[in-house]
């Protein structure tokens, strides 16, 4: 079966009544050439410092929200998932401040909408690359909103919005979403699909053809998965950021906020005999890591 494509759009300043009528209708949007490559550039590279703040102050959740460590194509130690990370970068933050995610809060009304910057997850940097001891190169089918159930408030509409950092077209994996899920019933936004543990392409899942620099954005509440790359080593290299758009109560995270349960199920990995591998759900911490590295 092969993963049909999507169409795409151009973000001027304002969304367009066709934006709006896609997303309502499919629960997501995909905009080309989001940003410059020369915003890309500043942008990876601001990743890369980051990371290297965070692996060098031994620094291993932020916000109670644990950072993903993994390993690099060249052994080197690799954060492959970083909550909040605009916390530590005034690029990132002034970035989250471009007037067109403004422009973007309607696609939720009549809610009033935010961007998240200090809740849920915060700004969000997924790094995924196919190694042999990478700890992130898929990610199995889920919706955002049960998080909210975990938090035990009741599930609000929220958007997740993702600049893509790295070319990556259908063929080389990277999201699939299910179309138009994002109106579904409680119970199908449980039960319709095992959460993270089934990575199996859907005959109805739709994939996007990414160019380094694109913006997606989804409903929070539609059924989306990470698709593996195919490839090994550099061409699987895939890093997205990822910005929450949220409605309700203000809710900001801080440096003593709990673990939410959700992060442990997110990890979670099954055993070659089928059984759920407990001991694997929070990944290696990055005392771990730096050991094996
Ligand atoms: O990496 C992606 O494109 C999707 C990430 C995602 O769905 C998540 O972090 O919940």
């Amino acid at each position: 079966m092969s993963t049909a494509s999507n169409p795409h759009f151009v973000l001027d300043n304002n969304l367009s009544a066709k934006h709006l009528e896609f997303f309502n209708a499919n629960g997501y949007l995909h905009f080309k050439n989001f940003i410059e490559r020369g915003v890309l550039s500043d942008i990876l590279r601001e990743v890369k410092r980051i990371q290297d703040y965070l692996i060098d102050n031994n620094i291993e959740k932020i916000n109670g929200i644990p950072l993903k460590f993994g390993q690099d194509t060249d052994g080197s130690l690799l954060i492959q998932r970083i909550a909040f990370a605009s916390q530590y970068s005034t690029l990132l933050s002034d970035f989250l401040k471009d007037e067109r995610f403004q422009g973007l809060l309607k696609l939720l009304n009549p809610y009033e909408a935010r961007i998240g910057e200090f809740e849920k997850d915060g700004l969000v940097v997924n790094h995924y690359v196919n190694t042999p001891t990478s700890a992130f190169t898929q990610l199995g089918w889920h919706t955002d909103s049960p998080r909210d159930l975990f938090l035990g408030s009741k599930i609000l509409p929220m958007l997740n919005v993702g600049l893509h950092l790295d070319d990556c077209p259908i063929e080389n994996g990277g999201l699939r979403v299910l179309p138009g899920t994002h109106t579904q019933s409680l119970f199908r936004l449980l039960f319709r699909k095992k959460y993270f543990i089934d990575n199996k392409p859907d005959n109805k899942e739709v994939g996007f053809d990414i160019s380094a620099g694109d913006l997606t954005i989804h409903d929070g509440r539609l059924w989306h998965r990470v698709q593996q790359s195919p490839f090994q080593g550099e061409v699987s290299r895939r890093r997205v950021i990822y910005i929450p758009v949220v409605t309700g109560a203000y809710q900001p995270k801080h440096a003593n906020s709990a673990t939410p349960f959700y992060h442990k199920l997110a990890g979670l990995k099954r055993n070659p005999n089928g059984r759920i591998n407990w001991s694997l759900a929070e990944g290696k911490t990055a005392t771990a890591q730096k050991k094996i590295a």
